[in-house]
Order: C-alpha cells, then sequence, then structure tokens
C-alpha cells in the first residue's frame, strides 16, 4: 500500500488546463487532487499513516466556533470536527470540486451531521464571510493552491481578529514520507511563504507521523523605525565609510636614504626630489578610482615635508626649490583640483627632535605641529597616527598626550578622522597585509586600547560586543617596502594580490588604504601606477553590471515600509528591515531568468549599528538549491566570492543577528570569464 500513495496523486491529478502551471517562491505548485481519487481519501491506511484523532485533538477545538475546513474533500477532517463544536458551532467545508462535496453531504447525512455547510470555492476565492472564522483548516490542501497569495489574502479576511490557519503539509524533510516530493513542503518553505504573506507561526505540534501542523496568526503590522542598536558611527565616521579605497603615500627623507626608518640625524639636503609632481600622484589616484591621499608629512626621523617652524628637519632646510618647497602645499592643491580627500601622517615618534622624552615639551611640540598642518592647508579627512614609541636623548621614554593630540585634531578639523591603534575613529586591521578577517566587527572596547597596543590581533576582528563604533582601515603597500627602493621596481603586487587585497578589506567590512611608494624623482612609478589601472578595470569589468538589481524581492519580515525589494533599488541608503522580536529571517531574490554570477555584495544599513552575526546564501540552479556561501559579519560591505552558478532563485538566510536584522543592498555581479 505505502508504494501506491505516490501512484495515486499521479494518476488523480485535475487535468493541466485546469490549474496554472507554476511555482511560488521557488516551491513546485502541485496539482489539486482529483474527486475520482477520493476513495484514497478514506483508505483504512489513513488513521495510522497521519492520525487524524491526534491531529484534531491538536486542533484547540471549541464548542461553538466556526472552523473552515479548506480543501475540505469528501470530509474526513469536517465531520468530526462538526461534532466538536457541536451545535453552537459550524463547520464550513471549502472545495473546489463538487463532486467532492457532494459525497461529503452525503457523508454528513449518514452521520447525522446538519453543522456542515458546504461551500463550492474557486482557485482565487473561498467564498468565505469576513471575520468569520476562528480556525481556517487546510489539510494536505495548502501545496495544491494555485494562488496562494490571494487565496492567503481572502483567509486573512475571513478570520476572526485572533483567528488562526493550522496547515497541515506532508514532511519533505522526511524521506521516510511516501508521498510525492511536489505533495511535501519542508517547514522552513511553510514559515517563508507564511512570512512573505504577513502570517506569523504561532504555534507547532511535532508529534504527527507525517505531517507537519503548523499554526498561524495574521501579523500585527509594525510601523516603528528600526531601533539603533549602538555602538554607533559618528557622521564623520559614516563620511568616511563612504571613502572605501584611498592612497597612503610614503615619501619622505627615507627615499633618499633607501631606509624603511630613518634615524633622525639625516642632513636635510639629502631630500632632493628631481621632478616631483603632487598633480601626477592626484591624477593616479583618482584615475584609480581612489578618493584621497594620505602623505607622510613627518615619519620617525622627524623630516617634515613642510616648512616647520618648529624645527629645521624640514623641507625649508634642505635647500630644494630653494626652501620654499612645501609638498603637503603641492598636495593639497593637486587634491582639491582632483577631487580628492586629503590626510596627513604625523608620527609622534620623533627621532630627531631633542625633546623627544621629555614628555610634556615634546607634546607641545607635537601639538604645535599638528597645529600646523591642520590649520594651512585646507579640509583633513583623516590624521594617521602611528603608535611607535621610543626613548629620547634623555634616555626616558616619552609619554605621549593622545587626549592633548585627539582634542587638537577635533578643534582644528572636527570633520576629520583620527586613525591609530584604538582610534579613536578608526582602527588599525592589526596587519599590515591588507586584511581583515571574515568576522569583521565596526565596534571595539576600545578603553582596553591604546595606540602601540601588544594586543593588535584582536582589531583584525573587532568585538561583537564593542562598546565603540570603531572600524577597521587597511593598510598596505603596493610594494614589499613602505618607502620606495629602486630594487623593489619588479615587486609590485600582482593583480591577482591586490584583487585579493581588495576582497579581504573593502570585502570584508574595511576600508583600503593602499600605499604607493613615491619615488626619489617624486612621483609615483610607472609600474606601480600601471598595476593600479590594471587593478581599476579589472574592478570595474567585475562589478559593472548588478545583476540582482530589477529582481523581485521577498522576505519573510518586515516592518511598516521596510519592504524586501529596497534592497534591490538602487539606492543604499534604504533598507530592509525585519521587526524588533526577529534576529533571523530570509530574503529570497527572483532573478526571473537565470543568470551567471559568482560574486554576491551585501550591505548593512551601518548607521543603525552593526547587526548580523551570521547568513548563508543559497542559489537555485536548475531547480536545485545549492548553497554557495557562508559568513558571519556583514557591516558596511561585505563581498562574498563563490562558484560561478546559474541561478534564477538566490535565498539570503540571515541565521542570527545581534538585533532585528536589516540589509540595505544585495547585489550579484559576474567576473568576466
Ligand atoms: C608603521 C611605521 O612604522 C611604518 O614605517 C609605516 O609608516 C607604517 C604604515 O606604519 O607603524
Amino acid at each position: 500500500m505505502r508504494r501506491l500513495v505516490p501512484l495515486l496523486f499521479l494518476v488523480l491529478a485535475l487535468p493541466a488546463a485546469a490549474q496554472r502551471s507554476g511555482e511560488y517562491l521557488g516551491r513546485r505548485i502541485a496539482e489539486t487532487m482529483h474527486w475520482k481519487g477520493a476513495e484514497w481519501l478514506l483508505r483504512e491506511t489513513r488513521e495510522r499513516e497521519e492520525n487524524v484523532q491526534l491531529l484534531l485533538d491538536e486542533l484547540g477545538i471549541e464548542p461553538g466556533m466556526t472552523v473552515c475546513d479548506l480543501g475540505a474533500g469528501v470530509g474526513v477532517h469536517a465531520l468530526p470536527m462538526a461534532k466538536m463544536v457541536g451545535p453552537g458551532g459550524r463547520i464550513l467545508a471549502v472545495d473546489i470540486q463538487h463532486e467532492m462535496l457532494d459525497r461529503l453531504i452525503t457523508r454528513a447525512k449518514e452521520a447525522g451531521v446538519e453543522n456542515v455547510v458546504p461551500i463550492l470555492g474557486d482557485v482565487d476565492d473561498p467564498k468565505l464571510e469576513p471575520g468569520s472564522c476562528d480556525l481556517i483548516l487546510l489539510v494536505d490542501t495548502y501545496h495544491e493552491l494555485s494562488e496562494p497569495e490571494v487565496m492567503l489574502e481572502r483567509v486573512r479576511q475571513a478570520l476572526k481578529p485572533d483567528g488562526r490557519i493550522a496547515l497541515v503539509e506532508f514532511r519533505a524533510e522526511d524521506p521516510e514520507v511516501p508521498i510525492k516530493p511536489q505533495h511535501k513542503m519542508t517547514r522552513e518553505q511553510m514559515l517563508f511563504e507564511l512570512g512573505v504573506n504577513g502570517f506569523d507561526l504561532v504555534r507547532e505540534f511535532k508529534g504527527l507521523p507525517w505531517q507537519h501542523l503548523m499554526f498561524f496568526g495574521d501579523r500585527e503590522a509594525v510601523d516603528a523605525p528600526l531601533e539603533p542598536i549602538g555602538p554607533l558611527p559618528s557622521p564623520r565616521q559614516l563620511a568616511w565609510h563612504e571613502l572605501e579605497y584611498y592612497a597612503f603615500v610614503h615619501f619622505n627623507m627615507n627615499t633618499f636614504t633607501d631606509v624603511e626608518w630613518g634615524e633622525g640625524r639625516e642632513d636635510p639636503t639629502t631630500f632632493h626630489p628631481t621632478a616631483l609632481d603632487c598633480r601626477q600622484w592626484a591624477r593616479v589616484a583618482r584615475d584609480a578610482g581612489m578618493t584621497g591621499i594620505i602623505l607622510t608629512a613627518k615619519h620617525h626621523d622627524g623630516f617634515c615635508l613642510w616648512p616647520s617652524a618648529y624645527t629645521e628637519h624640514d623641507v625649508e632646510s634642505s635647500g630644494w626649490r630653494g626652501g620654499e618647497g612645501d609638498v603637503l602645499r603641492d598636495l593639497s592643491e593637486a587634491c582639491r583640483e582632483f577631487g580628492l580627500k586629503l590626510g596627513v601622517y604625523l608620527s609622534p615618534w620623533d627621532r630627531n627632535n631633542p625633546l623627544y622624552g621629555d614628555s610634556p615639551r615634546y607634546n607641545d611640540y607635537f601639538k604645535k605641529q599638528l597645529t600646523e598642518v591642520l590649520t594651512g592647508y585646507g579640509e583633513v579627512f583623516e590624521v594617521w597616527f602611528d603608535g611607535a614609541c621610543g626613548e629620547g636623548p634623555n634616555g626616558k621614554r616619552q609619554v605621549y598626550d593622545w587626549p592633548g593630540f585627539v582634542a587638537t585634531v577635533r578643534e582644528h578639523q572636527p570633520d576629520a578622522v583620527i586613525f591609530s591603534d584604538a582610534g579613536p575613529d578608526v582602527r588599525w586591521v592589526g596587519n599590515e597585509r591588507g586584511y581583515a578577517n571574515e568576522t569583521c566587527w565596526s565596534m571595539l572596547r576600545r578603553d582596553e586600547f591604546e595606540p602601540g597596543t601588544p594586543r593588535y590581533a584582536e582589531l583584525t576582528s573587532g568585538h561583537e560586543d564593542g562598546t565603540h563604533w570603531l572600524p577597521a582601515e587597511c593598510d598596505v603597500s603596493i610594494r614589499p617596502g613602505w618607502y620606495y627602493h629602486s630594487d623593489q621596481d619588479d615587486d609590485v603586487k600582482t593583480l591577482e594580490q591586490l584583487l585579493d587585497i581588495w576582497h579581504g578589506s573593502v570585502g570584508r567590512n574595511g576600508s583600503l588604504l593602499l600605499n604607493l611608494p613615491v619615488d626619489r624623482r617624486g612621483l609615483v612609478h610607472e609600474n606601480d601606477a600601471a598595476r593600479l589601472m590594471e587593478l581599476r578595470r579589472a574592478l570595474d569589468a567585475i562589478y559593472d553590471v548588478d545583476l540582482a538589481a530589477g529582481a523581485e524581492a521577498y522576505a519573510d519580515d518586515w516592518r511598516g515600509e521596510m519592504r524586501a525589494a529596497l534592497v534591490v533599488d538602487d539606492d543604499d541608503a534604504t533598507y530592509w528591515a525585519a521587526r524588533d522580536e526577529r534576529t533571523a529571517a530570509t530574503l529570497l531574490l527572483d532573478l526571473t531568468e537565470a543568470k551567471a554570477f559568482d560574486r554576491v555584495v551585501l550591505q548593512e544599513p551601518i548607521a543603525l549599528g552593526q547587526r548580523v552575526r551570521a547568513f548563508r546564501v543559497e542559489a537555485r540552479v536548475r531547480k536545485q538549491w545549492k548553497p554557495i556561501a557562508e559568513g558571519t559579519t556583514i557591516g558596511r560591505k561585505r563581498i562574498l566570492i563563490t562558484p560561478r552558478v546559474e541561478a534564477d532563485l538566490v535565498r539570503i538566510r540571515i541565521t542570527d543577528a545581534r538585533a532585528a536584522p536589516a540589509i540595505a543592498s544585495v547585489e550579484l555581479y559576474a567576473a568576466p570569464e
């Protein structure tokens, strides 16, 4: 008998013409069982297979209730339920085949049941009075609805305010249940479909032998705005997040002494670029798609690229351009011309200055220098503080006045972000390879850190329970050294390396600060410039056409107007969000036709905090769902490189989040083959 069951469904399906052949949210809609199969409904083995009595017991039926049996068939459930609701209650038995109802009516008469009301429904209308039902039961019926969305809307209207839907479906997860696959459903799919249609699971009974029994209630609309979950980014941090990719330029005394760390005893005239052109740097950076340039205005040797009033170790004393040169001025003008932001690296560690080690006096000197660079060159977007610290000529270790340094920056450049191992605005990513961890929180327990921290390894992931918004900046040089060394001209990172770095930084909720060691001429070397353009072309080729644009998007939860469609609109400021009680939710993108892609790009609306802790991405390839990516954090941007798939549906399952999940954007791309 068991083996016969699937066969029966096959033979006795209604003719295809009566069906809208199709799918709903990735599920094949099953054909309605033909009335000629009614005997099967009354099969002797049914009680054992489905435990109808147990199901009835679990429905919570009380005398006096109005219960609708939607897809009632010959009344296997309707008749006993009629007894359960008693003379004061009613059973509305809906079916779309009058032959089924005829049989039901006969059986009711035979059983002496009078409170069953047969209703001939339509595929898109159960013909129920609005607000009339305490319970609407669908046994093995929902998966056959050809118009599930319309029907669920009618069902919603037919329910009393606290009314429930009870869905009974054969468990697709269970290979032991001998029913044809299209007549089974997974719990996940049921939750998703009902969720998409605005119903919440309110109760579930897991004790039926073959079937799911799930109760759903109409979802109360939530219009409240999405509550932020702190810590949150400041406006200056939010503006910085948008910059994403910008240049570091290590160019200073070391360029001419061919070292990475100078000792501060260099003769200033050693600094003598022969063809310095900051406009060339800016042009290269702009053409590379970078948004700004951060210059080593002073490195550990203390030599200043601007004429400082407080030291002789500077461009003014170098004799370069007759002592009139000012690299910072040239660069600030070039940045303005090319639409780039200007940032400054000012090393607190200073191996030249005699005050170093005499802590208060050196701190004072450093603040005066900071003031010079922050007041003389227009807007500065980032101040880059290295944590290195040493002993001064007096043999004492310098104690930096970090609060004072920060206050100086805030005073003169309130919109600038301050970078160091410990921020306060942007943190080091903890390595100089340019990679964040796959798990990368924008938060950090900031007070546990200070510049030069020995706990730098933690910076690569941040802290989920961080007390401050302190996002990661990934710095790395395009060559082995930070400074130019002619013997590294052939060691420029390859395109593959740079792409990998891109995905490990920008693609992992970080920004990419890519260093260009400007050479002794004072130019970005040809090899470096050429590689940067290759990278640009490669990125443009990959991230050119968003294959998710225009997709139909569905979510099993949302709040107010924050609907799934907002993840595929072209506005990253809008977002989909779930209700507060949810920490998991599923998005489905229907691409309407199979498209080949191998990149998934996700973004959270970080102005309201970083939320997602875990997610999975699945793609439907030739009707088969395949897992293609999984991850932990998303943050501002997460790029996932997936196997190349040709899929018509893409599912993003957010499986865990710190608070109601929200997604600003989902994009799909295909790298050129
Ligand atoms: C480090 C410095 O010591 C290196 O010389 C380089 O400037 C790098 C970006 O930061 O801490």
